[in-house]
């Protein structure tokens, strides 16, 4: 009899103390399990003399159903805990901002590049491009530049093959669109272009945008405007422009062409070496021996071709001081294209 009282006792600060559902579950088992300690005084029954058992099974039946309603009642509040712990944590403040996915921009030089592109298309010149894989026969031969001409040298060209070597410019484009296309050709091909150099102000891989147009009675002056007009549009309205007389294989008359120093706007600067001007790119007409290695009557027409390095372009433009900016991958830098 004191053994059921001090059972119910410890059973009732047990409980008192269970914290979770686990704790309860323990508990329930060790009172009322099928080895629990009521369970086996309800076992204990049989084994006493027939005039102690009533009085005995009535208390420990009691005890039994005490044990089992208050387990009940205090697994309704710990479940009603638990659930509302549960949905705290669990709740989701649907009026937080997203996570932002962050943006790209666009590179400095592909920037450029479609800068200069869109002004040549404004002024109805189609845009055309070219495998970057050439071969010799259309990167050289029949741009005018001979077999020892220096650009041919290993030093300055990839060779992939005899006949095979990684474009030097993009004037193979317009080759190319020159033999599948009678004039009048009016085109502008930006890409990537290789040569094996690599110092502070050349990298191996650079771009270029070229122009050509081929038409009847196209004249200097028709190029010396065009260039005017788009050095205006690029840089600025203000912009005084200078053409040298110079030299390439694939032009006859070649000129460069200056723009006044972006940097210290003609005044001389250690970026101009003093000398008022910048070189920003090479013009001329076409060679007529180029036309008629494509198969263009030069009776008939006649045409202008100009290029230019559109790294150059970009580091002028935007004052970019060191060429290699554009190759680093700097976030801080090109975040601010
Ligand atoms: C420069 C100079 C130039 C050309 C490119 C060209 C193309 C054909 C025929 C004739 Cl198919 N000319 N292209 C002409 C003059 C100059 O580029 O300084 N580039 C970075």
């Amino acid at each position: 009899m004191d053994n059921i009282d001090s059972i119910r006792e410890d059973f009732l600060r047990e409980v008192s103390t269970a914290g979770n559902l686990k704790d309860l579950e323990a508990i329930r088992l060790r009172y009322i399990g099928a080895k629990g300690l009521v369970s086996s005084l309800l076992k204990e029954i049989g084994k006493l003399p027939q005039e102690e058992r009533k009085g005995f099974g009535a208390r420990v039946n009691e005890l039994k159903n005490f044990v089992e309603s208050t387990i009940a009642e205090k697994k309704e509040i710990l479940f009603a805990k638990e659930t509302e712990m549960r949905l705290k944590s669990e709740s989701v403040d649907i009026t937080l901002p997203g996570r932002r996915i962050p943006s790209g921009s666009i590179h400095p030089v592909t920037k450029t590049m479609d800068e200069i592109t869109d002004i040549f298309f404004r002024l109805g010149y189609e845009i055309e491009y070219g495998p970057e894989i050439e071969l010799d026969k259309y990167n050289f031969e029949l741009l005018n530049i001979p077999p020892l001409h220096p650009a041919r040298d290993m030093q300055a060209t990839f060779y992939i093959s005899d006949q095979l070597v990684l474009r030097t410019h993009t004037s193979p484009v317009q080759i190319r669109t020159m033999l599948k296309q009678k004039p009048p050709v009016k085109i502008i091909s930006p890409g990537t272009v290789y040569r094996c150099d690599s110092d502070a102000t050349h990298t191996p891989m650079f771009h270029q945008v070229e122009g050509l147009l081929v038409d009847r009675d196209i004249s200097f002056e028709d190029l010396r405007g065009t260039i005017e007009f788009f050095l205006k549009a690029f840089f600025g309205q203000k912009t005084r422009t200078r053409f040298r007389a110079s030299y390439f294989p694939f032009t006859e008359p070649s000129a460069e062409v200056d723009i006044e120093c972006q940097m210290c706007m003609g005044k001389g600067c250690n970026i101009c070496k003093n000398s008022g001007f910048l070189e920003v790119m090479g013009c001329g007409m076409v060679n007529p021996a180029v036309l008629r290695n494509v198969n263009i009557d030069t009776e008939e027409f006649s045409g202008f071709a100009f290029g230019m390095g559109v790294e150059r372009m970009a580091m002028l433009k935007y004052k970019i001081p060191d060429l290699r900016l554009f190759f680093e991958n700097d976030l801080r830098f090109l975040r601010q294209f």
